[in-house]
């Protein structure tokens, strides 16, 4: 394929999956004046970007994007690199073989090949750089969940900023604040994408933890919590490729036509098109619509039970657990034999600290308790909705993990335990 059938590829296959949201969400750039209906796409019309002409340009990707394959965008928004000094990350997208547990692989979209994506831990104020460059055949973004950065770094596709492209390259730059436990995701294909699994912490101390003075905690955890459905997950994978594939395949043959395969200017033109019946949206076809997901596994940064990784904590010894809801379901996380302090909801300290054993953590919410060790053993933390303490539909497994005392000599075990 040549760079700029390549290029063309890409940029269909991208307004392919993106749907209606995508249309509607630019309908603010609407130029009536414009519209014709559409004829079929043209090599020629292409300049020297790979970018559609300025009839087909403007409307699924912002104006002045470039869509040049193995370009680095850099959107305006925040200090130059001599301005300021940025602490740097690089983060790509891959899709990987993860094991949830023993037995139990699937694909999904990782972050640097981590599921859940890496953990950023910052203080309040440090500018963060973060290349994130797209290693897939996908669209994807970065969205900073909590964060208050300009809005040209909120990573929205089709709202502030076109998706990263294959090859691409997309420079995040902003400020770390407010400080709290928060978090990023990918903000392409939802559904998809951000539960399974483009998810990871991005933890901002306060320069003086206020909290330490009344919690003293020596150590802490962060604990991504995630719902997955992983034959939606398979399904969906499979299709969006398969559908590039055909999409590449009806390019090459010239009959590619825009209206057809959903490549509008505007919410008019996609409207005419889909009333006519030239085009069927993506969410009238048999795809992922209609299908209620299935959760079948759910997990703890990563793993299901029994593989998740354990809590340890000291007699005497106040710990922090950072609790992020990276997935679609609420969840009830009891913790056995001790009450908890919830000290801080998304992020942000609460006034009024409340002692509970069982914290519910909602969908795109963070919390964050404090346990202090003062009855020494084995004890079970758990989505208390024991349909998500399962593998499969078999109990127990997925969303527990043990808080274990490391110094701790039991007087008893039981004979079977999967646990010992
Ligand atoms: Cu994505």
């Amino acid at each position: 394929m040549s760079k700029v059938s390549r290029r063309k590829f890409l940029q269909t296959a991208a307004v392919t999956t993106g749907s209606a949201l995508a249309v509607s969400a630019n309908s603010v750039e609407m130029d009536h004046s414009k519209m014709t209906l559409a004829a079929p796409m043209d090599h020629a019309s292409m300049n020297h970007t790979g970018m559609a002409n300025e009839e087909y340009g403007s409307m699924m990707f912002m104006k002045g994007h470039t869509m040049a394959p193995g370009i680095t965008i850099e959107p305006p928004g925040s200090p130059a690199d001599d301005e300021v000094d940025y602490k740097q990350f690089d983060m790509d997208i891959k899709i990987v073989e993860h094991e949830i547990l023993p037995g139990i692989k699937t694909h999904m979209f990782a972050f640097n090949g981590q599921v859940p994506g890496p953990k950023i831990h910052v203080t309040e104020g440090d500018w963060i750089k973060v290349n994130f460059t797209n290693k897939t055949e996908e669209m994807h973004t970065i969205h900073w969940h909590g964060l208050t950065v300009p809005y040209t770094m909120d990573g929205v596709p089709m709202v502030t900023q076109d998706p990263v492209h294959p090859g691409q390259t997309f420079v995040y730059r902003f400020q770390a604040k407010p400080a709290g436990t928060r978090w990023y995701h990918c903000h392409w294909g939802t559904p998809l994408h951000a539960s399974h699994a483009m998810h990871g912490a991005f933890i901002i101390d306060k320069k003086d933890e206020p909290l330490k003075q009344r919690f003293p905690y020596t150590r802490e955890y962060t604990l991504v919590l995630e719902a997955w459905d992983i034959n939606f997950a398979r399904r969906e994978i499979n299709e969006l490729l398969e559908g590039m594939k055909q999409v590449n395949s009806l390019m090459e043959q010239g009959k590619l036509e825009p209206t057809t395969h959903g490549f509008f200017r505007n919410y008019e033109e996609f409207k005419h098109a889909v009333d006519t019946g030239k085009y069927i949206p993506p969410y009238l076809l048999s795809r992922s619509s209609g299908i209620p997901l299935d959760y079948n596994f759910f997990a703890i940064n990563g793993k299901s039970y029994p593989a998740t990784e354990r809590l340890k904590i000291k007699q005497g010894e106040w710990i922090r657990v950072r609790l992020i809801n990276g997935g679609n379901l609420s969840h009830h996380m009891h913790l056995h034999g001790h009450d908890f302090w919830w000290v801080a909801q998304d992020g942000n300290d609460m006034d009024m600290p409340r002692r509970i054993n069982t914290i519910h953590v909602e969908p795109g919410s963070t919390y964050d308790i404090m346990i202090y060790g003062d009855n020494p053993g084995f004890w079970t933390f758990h989505d208390h909705n024991t349909l998500h303490v399962r593998n499969n539909g078999i109990y127990p497994g997925g969303m527990l993990t043990v808080l274990v005392y490391e110094d701790f000599k039991p007087t008893y075990t039981p004979s079977v335990s999967i646990d010992q």
